[in-house]
């Protein structure tokens, strides 16, 4: 199999994270995408331009970095990305979709301040800022969710990438009176999977 990424690219980062978790590193290809560029050689493995995108053993392509983690899980038999029975599974998803939300948001910040400076727009870069100083107060508080706290799951892993976006955008700074959110990322950083230096050579 072969993944495409972009060095920057969080939701990259994820299905990255995701193969050192799974320990397939042997079993996936990791190569770099040119995104947003003009006739991109890359368009013609992937249309759509964007990545990650996973080019699979049979010869079909997916994207979307969720559903690719749920297609690596389900190929090498792990629960890592699955739902538990019940009311559990119900609120795994509901605190999945506010990881997303929070998680996209700071990409739309990310993209915005890669572009040339006068090409930014002020607008879309204050607006994140203030959704993401909304988020991160939310995240503050469902931390003590106990699926937050308990076995490594799909929204633990989403909410890390999330966190860990402050590298590149100074300004995001979630750590501010957060205090519970520091630890919890303090902790789950000891995973060797999610250790920043696997990311850096590709
Ligand atoms: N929902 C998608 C989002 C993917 C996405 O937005 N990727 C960005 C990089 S972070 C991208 O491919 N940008 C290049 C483009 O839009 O052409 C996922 O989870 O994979």
């Amino acid at each position: 199999m072969e993944l495409f990424v972009t060095k920057n690219s969080p939701y990259s980062k994820l299905v990255r994270g995701l193969i050192y978790e799974l320990c397939i590193k042997d079993r996936v290809r990791v190569s770099l995408a040119k995104t947003r560029t003009i006739n991109s050689s890359y368009y013609a493995t992937n249309p759509s331009g964007r990545v990650p995108y996973l080019l699979r053993d049979d010869g079909l392509g997916m994207e979307d970095s969720d559903l690719i983690c749920e297609y690596l899980c389900t190929i090498f038999d792990s629960n890592l990305w699955s739902y538990p029975d019940g009311n559990e599974g119900l609120e795994l998803l509901r605190l999945h979709g506010l990881c997303r939300s929070y998680i996209d948001g700071l990409s739309v910040w990310l993209r915005e301040i890669a572009r040339a400076p006068a090409e930014q727009s002020s607008v879309v870069i204050a607006h994140e800022l203030e959704r993401s100083k909304r988020m991160s107060e939310v995240w503050e508080i469902e931390i003590n969710n106990p699926l937050m706290q308990g076995e490594l799951n799909r929204t633990q892993l989403t909410l890390f990438w999330a966190l860990e976006i402050e590298k590149l955008l100074p300004c995001f700074n979630w750590r501010l009176g957060h205090p519970k959110l520091i630890k919890w990322h303090e902790e789950i950083s000891t995973r060797p999977s999610l250790k920043m230096t696997n990311y850096e050579i590709l």
